[in-house]
């Protein structure tokens, strides 16, 4: 007699910060796991995170890694909730004993876009005036672009996308850099202005990718996962984790960058630069994608060669200072 195999019955709690962008990531994840089990019932548990409750001080100075994803950890961990769903860029690429990434979903665009101000309609990135005030928290948005653009100023940023639009209308700022993905998943891509190209600025880790975190040992939930997992995202966000992880760079570090996957072939462009975008290393790798960890991290011993770490010590010590004040 074969055993009946029967469909999972369990109510799976799932964690998410509270923010616009933050719901409509989790929501989906929820239908999409609703519409492959539908004896299961997929309920929703928002938290507020650090990272959602300091909002007066730029993310770098706050230096704590986890900032939007601690409190859901927790949770995790304390069997309140079974999974959380993260923007794969804010999940640290060392999570807490007990917890692992369960999967990664299909990437959307992971590009950085260029929001103007009503003004500058006319304008493009390279043609915005000397002294454009540039609005970003992002210490990789900001090195990259002194670098390529050294006449623009720069001026920290924080809040949730619509707040930053706010900001930026209200005259605060000539410009302002967002990613494409979350101006897309809130149905904003009208305010996308420039695609910025991956020769100026390339991503954060992870950027544009969903991460789903859940208990290691909870095979039920890595189970039911397995039907959200994109597998050439995972790829290549297993190596640009392993690279930062590699060069021991925090969420809040000028490192950027870009993966693209041919046949069987990764490859792996990765950059960090000094935040007044003086010095600036950058350099590819390519080899199976099934060895991504690999590359990542072959990858950064390379940029290491070509003086990254010291340029990654130089800002650790310069936002240590800034801390003290
Ligand atoms: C991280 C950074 C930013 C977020 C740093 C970086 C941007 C901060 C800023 C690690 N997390 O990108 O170099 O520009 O002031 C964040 C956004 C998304 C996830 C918003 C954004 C949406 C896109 C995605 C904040 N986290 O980058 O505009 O899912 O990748």
């Amino acid at each position: 007699m074969s055993p009946i195999v029967s469909a999972p019955t369990r109510t799976v709690r799932i964690g998410s910060r509270k923010s616009q962008l933050a719901l409509v990531q989790t929501y989906w994840v929820q239908e999409q796991l609703q519409k492959h089990y539908p004896d299961c019932t997929f309920e929703v548990h928002t938290m507020s995170t650090q990272g959602d409750k300091i909002l007066d001080v730029a993310l770098a100075k706050i230096g704590d890694k986890g900032l939007f994803t601690k409190e859901l950890e927790v949770g995790m961990l304390q069997n309140e909730t079974d999974l959380a769903v993260h923007s794969l860029k804010d999940l640290p690429t060392n999570l807490p004993e007990g917890l692992i990434l369960g999967c990664v979903s299909e990437r959307e665009n992971p590009a950085d876009a260029l929001v103007v101000h009503e003004k500058h309609k006319d304008k493009q990135l390279e043609t915005l005036p000397a002294g454009a005030v540039i609005g970003t928290s992002s210490l990789r948005r900001l090195a990259q672009l002194r670098h390529h653009y050294p006449h623009l100023e720069f001026k920290d940023i924080r809040g949730n996308l619509n707040t930053r639009l706010a900001k930026l209308d209200e005259g605060g700022y000539d410009a302002i850099i967002l990613a494409v993905a979350g101006l897309h998943r809130l149905g904003m891509s009208d305010r996308i202005h420039q695609v910025i190209p991956a020769e100026i600025s390339l991503h954060a880790v992870g950027q544009g990718a969903l991460g789903i975190e859940c208990r290691a040992g909870d095979t039920e939930i890595l189970n039911l996962l397995k039907v959200l997992e994109h597998t050439p995202t995972a790829q290549r966000c297993y190596a640009e984790r392993a690279l930062l992880r590699t060069l021991e760079g925090g969420c809040q570090v000028p490192i950027g960058v870009n993966t693209t996957i041919e046949g069987d072939q990764l490859t792996l462009t990765g950059m960090v630069a000094s935040l007044d975008g003086k010095q600036l290393v950058k350099d590819t790798i390519t080899g199976p994608a099934e060895n991504a960890e690999q590359l990542g991290i072959e990858l950064a011993h390379k940029l290491r060669e070509q003086g990254a770490q010291e340029i990654l010590a130089e800002i650790f010590a310069q936002i240590q200072r800034e801390q003290k004040h």
